[in-house]
């Protein structure tokens, strides 16, 4: 299995992250990365390279361009207000107010924000452009032929919607590599996506289209960021309708109700024709997660690579979440090996 990793992750390096009423040093490091990247050379993936230099055009395809431009602009404008801290969303459209795009830093803020635990700092947009290149050099990895890669992206990307960040997210990796993989020939492609989160930023940008099949598996709407995404009754609009398949799941879930689910979500992907499975991998699953529910051990792991690889199509597996424990990177590690198994 190829690994793709970039050391540009290392400019995303916030100090604070709104949490629990506090600034914490934020759960979403540079030392995810490291830790991952280790444990897996160390489990024997040693084919690891850099990415391709990737301009903007995929992205471009998925999210929506005054976005990308915030994003890229963001930092500047922020720091030339003379501001200390870090730039934190703190003021948000909501339902009745105007959607008209302002042009003060602190509104287009919270206009693109999707949540405010996420601070964009120096280096942000810088490190979310080279997570996306890892995974646009993936897809074209599986495009020559090769059945895995793993695109060790940081930041994360799943909760990043059309015109949104958040949870730690800037730009869709997995759904880039989606629509990298469907602009080189596929016809029709799944995101599957295992992070205990929903994925609500892939769900944003695939809901209403037939060549993407989206299914995810995570923590209750009702107790778990992020909060208003992610039921099971969101099956998909327009061309996209019957295209989405939530799993929502109880606090405590174990492994054997976890891979029914997963399961089933195979299964659809099968019968709607996807001939490629992008995983969007999160550990933040184990069972000692800080910020999660979910009860699945390291082996389990091993069994979700195992399962997934059964389905028999050519997989591309882009990092998500996963927080504060050593065992992260053992998981990715597991969940790979399981994959080749
Ligand atoms: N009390 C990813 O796993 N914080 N993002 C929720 C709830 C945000 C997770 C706090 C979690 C974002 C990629
Ligand atoms: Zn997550």
């Amino acid at each position: 299995m190829r690994v793709i990793y970039s050391e540009d992750h290392k400019l995303r390096d916030a100090k604070t992250e709104l949490y629990n009423g506090q600034l914490v040093t934020p759960f979403e490091g540079p030392f995810r990365a490291e830790w991952i990247l280790e444990a897996v050379k160390q489990a024997g993936f040693s084919d690891v390279v850099a990415p391709e230099r990737h301009g903007l055009e995929t992205a471009l395809k998925v999210h929506d361009a005054g976005y990308l431009d915030f994003l890229s602009k963001a930092w500047d404008m922020w720091k030339a207000t003379g501001a200390e801290g870090e730039a934190i969303p703190t003021s948000f459209p909501v339902r009745r107010s105007t959607l008209r795009r302002p042009n003060d830093i602190d509104a287009l803020l919270g206009y693109y924000a999707n949540a405010a635990e996420t601070a964009i700092t120096d280096g942000t947009y810088q490190a979310a452009i080279a997570s996306m290149q890892c995974a646009v050099t993936g897809a074209d990895w599986l495009n020559a032929g090769n059945r895995f890669a793993f695109s060790l992206c940081r930041p994360p990307g799943h909760h990043a919607g059309i015109d949104l960040f958040g949870g730690y997210c800037f730009i869709n990796n997995a759904a880039v590599a989606a629509q990298r993989l469907l602009d080189l020939g596929a016809k029709k492609v799944a995101v599957l996506d295992v992070d205990f989160h929903h994925g609500n930023g892939t769900q944003d940008i695939t809901y209403r289209r037939g060549d993407i099949f989206f299914a995810s598996l995570h923590g209750e709407p009702a107790d778990a960021f992020p909060y208003f995404w992610g039921y099971a009754d969101e099956t998909g609009e327009g061309e996209g309708e019957g295209c989405n398949a939530n799993y929502p799941l109880p606090r405590g879930t174990l492994w054997s109700e976890w891979a029914a689910a997963l399961q089933d979500s195979l299964s659809r992907t099968k019968a709607f024709g996807a001939e490629a499975i992008v995983v969007s991998l999160g550990v933040d699953t184990f069972e000692r997660d800080p910020i999660s529910f979910f009860k699945l051990n390291s082996d389990d792991f091993t069994r979700m690579g195992t399962v997934i690889a059964k389905a028999g199509l050519p997989v591309l597996t882009c990092m998500e979440g996963g927080y504060g424990v050593p065992e992260i990177g053992l998981n990715v590690a597991n969940v790979l090996k399981g994959l080749e198994a």
